[in-house]
């Protein structure tokens, strides 16, 4: 039997922590010999250029005249069960329940061969989505439907199991950070730029949400730029933007307050910070937290959803109760008037993304529900790779 499996990727392509979870994961699938095929509406945004074993499946939707809305989720469970036919796939891992889940089921029904299907859940599609009672209906159904369940924290799999009453298990796959890519980079070009007087640089990095309370980004910032000289870096774009310059010119920050837009590519820029700041209402794990970890950069924020299982208090920076921006700007002071303090987290954040959230490792422990499902042996022990902080 071959040791290599054919898997379908569906996931959202645009920005995002689940994308790029997705495509981070087929990426590393894909070098290590499996056939990795990407059902998506467009190219996901960090799969461009030639991959080896990687390819990719646009969906597309008819536009006919009689249809008020285009039917993209029918599109998708037919391209679903389209690829897995001709490509034989053996699994098709979605990731966010609604509405891939659900499209996935579809597909399963319309192929022959056995189709197994993940799902992985990220968060917002069980946190949000799931306040509508007909959308909670659908997200068990694709829950229940498959094969195998993860979600990226335990406290999202807390949060499933109490709000849809699930009572299948779910495995618990961390999000992970490729430490190839990130890593503490000398970035004083960066420095130069944004902080020409050598002040501290603190930085935000999300979809400008509500659930991010950017404004609480902002008001920690402001206390902490009375206390000592620094600059805040914001990176990416969201319905929150116009609320958020408002804050800044009510505070009188403009000169110190950077606007990068979205960036498509952070790794080279998380090094240039001196603080990551994500005081999230709700965050199921805080993917950006980990990246920033990687790159040696401690993170202050709040004590929501996952956020405690990624970002250690007193280790690897500091959490208080969501809105608590006093706690967080002491926090960011203790920390960036320390410089003994300040080293020792920072050598513990990078220790800890390169162990605890490895890519080898989360990967294979994927790889492992694979092979569960398909009531298949694992790959021999000499092809594993060993996480070390190296
Ligand atoms: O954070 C977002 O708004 C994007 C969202 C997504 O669906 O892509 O991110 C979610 O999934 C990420 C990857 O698993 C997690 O790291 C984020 O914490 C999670 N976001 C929320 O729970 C708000």
């Amino acid at each position: 039997m071959k040791e290599t499996l054919n898997i379908g990727i569906t996931c959202y392509p645009s920005l995002g922590g689940s994308g790029v979870v997705a495509t981070e994961l087929g990426k590393l699938l894909a070098e290590r010999g499996h056939q990795v095929h990407f059902i998506t509406h467009s190219m996901p945004f960090r799969l461009s250029g030639y991959h080896k074993n990687i390819f990719y499946h646009e969906v597309e939707v008819p536009d006919y005249h009689v249809f008020k809305y285009p039917p993209y989720d029918l599109s998708l469970a037919a391209k679903m069960a389209q690829v897995a036919q001709m490509q034989k796939l053996d699994v098709l891992h979605v990731h966010y329940a609604i509405p891939h889940a659900v499209c996935a089921y579809l597909a399963k029904g319309m192929v022959e061969q056995p189709l197994k299907v993940v799902t992985t859940l990220h968060g917002t599609d069980i946190t949000i989505l799931t306040h509508d009672e007909s959308m909670a209906d659908l997200v068990r159904l694709g829950i229940n439907a498959s094969d195998a369940v993860t979600a990226v924290s335990n406290d999202l799999i807390r949060e499933t199991v109490e709000r849809l009453h699930i009572t299948r298990p779910i495995d618990l796959t961390y999000n992970f950070v490729d430490k190839r890519v990130y890593y503490p980079r000398d970035c004083s070009r960066y420095r130069t730029d944004f902080a020409p007087c050598g002040e501290k640089i603190l930085m935000h990095v999300s979809n400008f949400r509500p659930v991010k309370r950017i404004q609480d980004v902002v008001d920690v910032f402001y206390r902490v730029n009375e206390e000592v000289p620094s600059r805040l870096v914001f990176i990416g774009e969201g319905p929150e933007m116009s609320r958020t310059m408002a804050r800044v010119r009510e505070l009188g920050l403009e000169e110190r307050v950077l606007f990068l837009g979205k960036q498509d590519e952070v790794a080279e820029l998380l090094s240039v910070a001196d603080v990551m700041l994500l005081p999230s209402e709700k965050e199921s794990f805080g993917l950006v937290a980990l990246e920033a970890m990687a790159c040696g950069v401690p993170t202050v924020g709040s004590t929501a959803g996952g956020i405690p299982e990624v970002v250690t208090h007193g280790e690897t920076g500091y959490l208080s109760p969501v809105g608590d921006v006093a706690s967080m700007a002491d926090d960011c002071i203790r920390l960036l008037t320390d410089p003994t303090l300040y080293a020792r987290m920072s050598e513990n954040c990078i220790h800890r993304a390169r162990t605890a959230f490895c890519n080898d490792l989360i990967m294979r422990q994927y790889e492992d529900i694979y092979y569960r499902i398909l009531g298949r042996e694992r790959r021999p022990a000499e092809l594993e790779r060993v996480c070390t902080a190296e």
